[in-house]
């Protein structure tokens, strides 16, 4: 990665966002979703690849089963609000889409996301990971790719985490967002990474029952395979390690995919820290995280 300035963290419709999301806004606002195309929304770190790889293979698996293989999972799953240099925009790749359903990629907090999706009635899935190890995550993912503000130490991440001074926005007004969303939208299927760690199988037949497809149990099997931490690793196709903005030196994207090494990162004053403001922020939510299993 050659070495470049990174952007600001600059305020977008109330929301801390980075140019690279927000410069397509007005084609991304009026993108046409169709009644048939699929949302996998999540705020950043939370499993977006993951899931994006498990609904790819649910409904093209049979068809092609070449291409979880020799399409990178950006281009098999377009990310829509993305605007990366020398890529085409979020917006063209999905409007480029051949496949049926199309399968659609966002981080945006609810409030922004573009109405046709509301209004075709597509099918949302969103992915909720616990705040500790998002911001863990998301630390090393800002140390590796140059998409994003320069992170600063970890403390100071920390600090902006829990300030919401975060691309994207507070973690904590996204998850609860969906949440209540999904209190008025029936279409939204809301899942968490750490149920995904302690039982993709049954996560991806709650997932097959949600978009209706009646996948035989020994597929789900072959599936769940495939996209098991060690082989997703393994796959230039879905680790992004054809994605030239990253810097895998520094760290992979497919970094540990565990619940819990937030513990490896948090202090004891930060957890404390942490967890006075996190319980302060989330308590008139009845949505609930497990941060070990
Ligand atoms: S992004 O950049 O926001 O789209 O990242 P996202 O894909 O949402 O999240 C990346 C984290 O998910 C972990 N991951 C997995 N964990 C377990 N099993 C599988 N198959 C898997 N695929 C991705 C990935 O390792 C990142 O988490 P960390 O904690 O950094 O390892």
């Amino acid at each position: 990665m050659k070495p470049t300035s990174r952007p600001e963290l600059i305020d977008f419709k109330g929301i801390y966002m980075a140019h690279y999301f927000t410069d397509d806004w007005e084609n991304v606002q009026k993108f046409q979703a169709r009644p048939d195309d699929i949302l996998i929304a999540t705020y950043p770190k939370a499993g977006t690849t993951w899931v994006s790889s498990i609904l790819d293979l649910l409904f093209f698996h049979n068809i092609a089963p070449e291409r979880h293989t020799s399409l990178p999972i950006f281009e098999r799953v377009p990310f829509l609000e993305a605007v990366f240099p020398e890529m085409p925009t979020g917006v063209d790749l999905a409007d480029k889409l051949a496949t049926t359903p199309r399968l659609i990629k966002t981080h945006l907090p609810v409030q922004l996301v573009p109405k046709s999706f509301w209004e075709q009635n597509c099918k949302v899935v969103y992915i909720a990971r616990n705040a500790k190890d998002s911001a863990v995550s998301y630390f090393h993912f800002s140390c590796m790719v140059d998409l994003l503000p320069d992170p600063g130490t970890w403390n100071d991440f920390l600090q902006n985490f829990m300030d919401g001074k975060m691309v994207f926005g507070p973690w904590y007004d996204h998850v609860c967002g969906y949440w209540e969303k999904k209190q008025t939208y029936t279409n939204l299927h809301y899942m968490f990474f750490e149920d995904i760690v302690k039982n993709t199988r049954h996560e991806v037949e709650q997932l097959s029952s949600f978009l209706g497809l009646s996948t035989q149990a020994e597929e789900r099997e072959k599936l769940t395979k495939f996209v098991h931490f060690d082989a997703m690793k393994q796959n230039s196709m879905a680790n992004y390690s054809t994605f030239k903005r990253m810097d895998f030196k520094i760290s992979p994207f497919m970094r540990k995919g565990k619940v819990g090494d937030w513990k490896n990162y948090f202090s004891v004053a930060q957890n404390e820290q942490f967890d006075a403001h996190y319980w302060e922020k989330m308590k008139n939510t009845t949505l609930q995280f497990h941060t070990e299993i």
